[in-house]
């Protein structure tokens, strides 16, 4: 079967667990005709008006928790592939798009716990509602993609998702998948988490204390999976005083040297602590003094982001060509205390230069590889790629839910 490009040009195309099929519908359908339950998201849910019933709540609760445990059983089973159709320029876009609806945690989270209540078509449900507005468009509209995705008989396209995006991201013109995943990654963590989301980066003890600071105001599915933590220790080198300093991150960047494809990942591999000096205001000895300020990751994300940084700064060329890079590694993590050993999900390909050029993806479907071409996809024997931009791994060993 490898080789074979199936499901040409139709956004039905679906292959159910890799058992690829093809239909040969060409109408393409806007997403007005998404089916009822999923237009209705958290939009149309109302505020349960009985509040102060506590016995009602108990039981709704425990009616939403069956909701939702058969809807993970039975429903949506994540395992479906489809290509993207592309009418403008989108492959920045759609390829990014692929590749999170092939990470099965987001999809399970972000559509079944997440973030703006439960999607479904039980009229006497009632889902929690406090987290939804009409601001909440990006989570929504993502939602319901995944919904749409993952229901063979569902009508699938980003038209109603494109235009969230058109101030940002002109159609007609070439941008920056990485710019793109950023940009979403911030706006559901707005959306979801509120003006409130403020992480002081210093004052704790450890990293502990401080990803457990950052969980209570940041709540969001983004935040849950794909965002880690880095510890800097600035030390003084007079008073060897030392302060801890706290940051997010969520995705991490690879530095490309075009005569030494290896050396990025290796570095990242081997180095997991950087070590520099510079000089700082120490409060205890009241003076500008010498610094070494060392940093690591102490929280690892569920998914980790590795982006090849393929733009010289220098010449403002795009650095095109193999770079190396592993199916898998361990980590250290600290905050969990063990080993987390990370697999590769998906790439993020790009073909051009830094004004032309073309987005594709390969994502792990099952034990297979799926190359993903905007409306086209066909298996493929490997995940190694010359044109690898972003990398996504996934470890099984941090427990999310
Ligand atoms: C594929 O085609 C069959 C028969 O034409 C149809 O019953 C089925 O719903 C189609 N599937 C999708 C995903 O469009
Ligand atoms: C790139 O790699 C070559 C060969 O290993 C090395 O000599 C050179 O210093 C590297 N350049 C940079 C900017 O790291
Ligand atoms: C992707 O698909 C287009 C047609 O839609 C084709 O022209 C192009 O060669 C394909 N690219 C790759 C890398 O397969
Ligand atoms: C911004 C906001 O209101 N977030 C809330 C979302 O819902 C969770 C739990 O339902 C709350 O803990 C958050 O405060
Ligand atoms: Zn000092």
């Amino acid at each position: 079967m490898a080789g074979v490009v199936l499901g040409v040009c139709t956004i039905y195309s679906v292959c159910c667990s890799l058992k690829l099929a093809m239909n040969n519908s060409n109408s393409v359908q806007d997403c007005r005709n998404c089916p009822d339950g999923s237009g209705k998201l958290g939009n149309d849910v109302e505020k349960n008006g009985a509040q102060g019933e506590t016995n009602k709540e108990t039981q709704l609760g425990r009616k939403l928790v069956e909701f939702i445990k058969r809807q993970n059983e039975e429903k949506r089973e994540f395992k479906l592939c489809r290509g993207i159709l592309n009418p403008s320029l989108d492959c920045f876009m759609i390829s990014s798009i692929q590749c999170f609806l092939q990470l099965f945690e987001f999809c399970r989270n972000f559509y079944m716990n997440g973030d703006d209540g439960c999607v479904g078509k039980d009229e006497d449900i009632k889902y929690p509602s406090e987290n939804i507005s009409d601001k909440c468009k990006i989570s929504k509209e993502l939602k319901r993609i995944i919904d749409c995705y993952y229901l063979e008989d569902k009508k699938f396209s980003l038209e109603q998702f494109r235009p969230l995006y058109d101030k940002e991201f002109p159609r007609s013109s070439q941008h920056d998948a990485l710019q793109f995943i950023l940009s979403l990654f911030e706006n559901i963590q707005s959306e979801i988490n509120g003006d409130k989301a403020h992480f002081p980066s210093s004052g704790y003890k450890d990293c502990k204390e401080a990803w457990e600071q950052y969980q209570k105001t940041h709540t969001s599915a983004i935040d849950k999976l794909f965002v880690g933590m880095y510890e800097s220790i600035f030390k003084c080198e007079e008073c060897s005083k030392e302060v801890k300093v706290y940051e997010e991150f969520k995705t991490i960047s690879l530095y490309c040297n075009q005569s030494d494809p290896e050396a990025s990942f290796k570095e990242f591999l081997e180095h997991p602590e950087s070590t520099e000096f510079s000089q700082m205001m120490c409060h205890d000895c009241e003076s500008i003094q010498k610094c070494q300020i060392s940093k690591k990751i102490v929280k690892y994300p569920k998914y980790m982001i590795l982006a090849f940084q393929r733009l010289d700064p220098i010449i403002q060329t795009k650095i095109n060509g193999r770079m190396h890079y592993e199916e898998e590694f361990t980590r250290q993590c600290p905050l969990v205390e063990k080993d987390l050993k990370y697999k590769i999900n998906s790439v993020i390909i790009h073909r051009g230069e830094i004004n032309y050029g073309h987005y594709t993806a390969i994502c792990k479907r099952g034990s297979e590889w799926v190359y993903f071409n905007d409306s086209h996809f066909k298996e493929v024997a490997e995940i190694i790629n010359d044109d690898a931009y972003i990398l996504f791994y996934e470890t099984d060993d941090i427990d999310v839910m």
